[in-house]
């Protein structure tokens, strides 16, 4: 299943979806989403371990030492090496929204953007401005850096415990409404890295591209 729906987004990237592809997509019992728009075709949503991907910047969902920790922020530390702690290290933190570039070290990315997801504490404080500031603040160290390809874990869904439908939502607001205005950005990878984050950011997919 997951290797269909790899193939749907890889096709879509190029355009149409081949026939080999919606087939396989029907018999997976997924939706063709249809032509994709200018901003749609570079969205792609993949299931995966964030640490192996060749993008020009990976995204850390870090705390605000910067200094390592558990989830995708430990994964991230294991496959860099000692160097990205001693980078972090001049860095000097960063509050909740922020975001933070280093360099990659062993990662085959190139760049790591840190950037530190709120805590979930029922939505009254400010959590959704929050997480809609990490994706905003990520692509634009990406921009800034003449970058232009990203992937993002789902940031704050994890240890953060903020909703996944909730947090999905915002990641693919904000990053279809970045992508309208930037065009130097080529590639925005979604890393899902469970089938039931893969089914949800699919999902809202979809009804995103429908409304858009
Ligand atoms: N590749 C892609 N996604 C991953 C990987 C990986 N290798 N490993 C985990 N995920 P979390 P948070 C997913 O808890 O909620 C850390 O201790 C994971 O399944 O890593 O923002 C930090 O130091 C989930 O979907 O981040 C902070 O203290 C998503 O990444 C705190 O956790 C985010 O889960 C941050 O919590």
């Amino acid at each position: 299943m997951t290797d269909c729906i790899n193939e749907l987004w890889f096709s879509a990237n190029l355009g149409v979806p081949s026939r080999k592809a919606r087939r396989a997509v029907r018999r997976a019992g997924l939706r063709y989403h249809g032509a994709m728009s200018n901003v749609d075709h570079r969205i792609k949503i993949m299931l995966g371990d964030i640490t192996r991907l060749e993008v020009d910047a990976i995204v850390n969902a870090a705390n605000s030492a910067l200094l390592g920790g558990g989830g995708v922020d430990g994964a991230i530390h294991r496959a860099a090496g000692p160097e990205l702690l001693a980078e972090c290290r001049t860095v000097g933190g960063a509050n909740a929204g922020e975001a933070k570039i280093t360099r990659g070290y062993r990662l085959p990315a190139r760049h790591v953007i840190h950037t530190v997801g709120p805590i979930w504490r029922g939505g009254s404080k400010n959590e959704d401005a929050l997480l809609e500031q990490c994706y905003r603040n990520s692509l634009a160290r990406l921009v800034e850096n003449n970058l232009e390809t990203i992937a993002f874990p789902a940031i704050s869904t994890g240890v953060y415990r903020f909703p996944l439908e909730r947090a999905t939502r915002i990641a693919f607001a904000t990053v279809r409404d970045v992508l309208e205005h930037q065009s130097s950005i080529k590639q925005v990878t979604f890393c899902c890295f469970s089938e039931h984050d893969l089914h949800m950011y699919e999902r809202i997919a979809s009804e995103s591209a429908t409304a858009g």
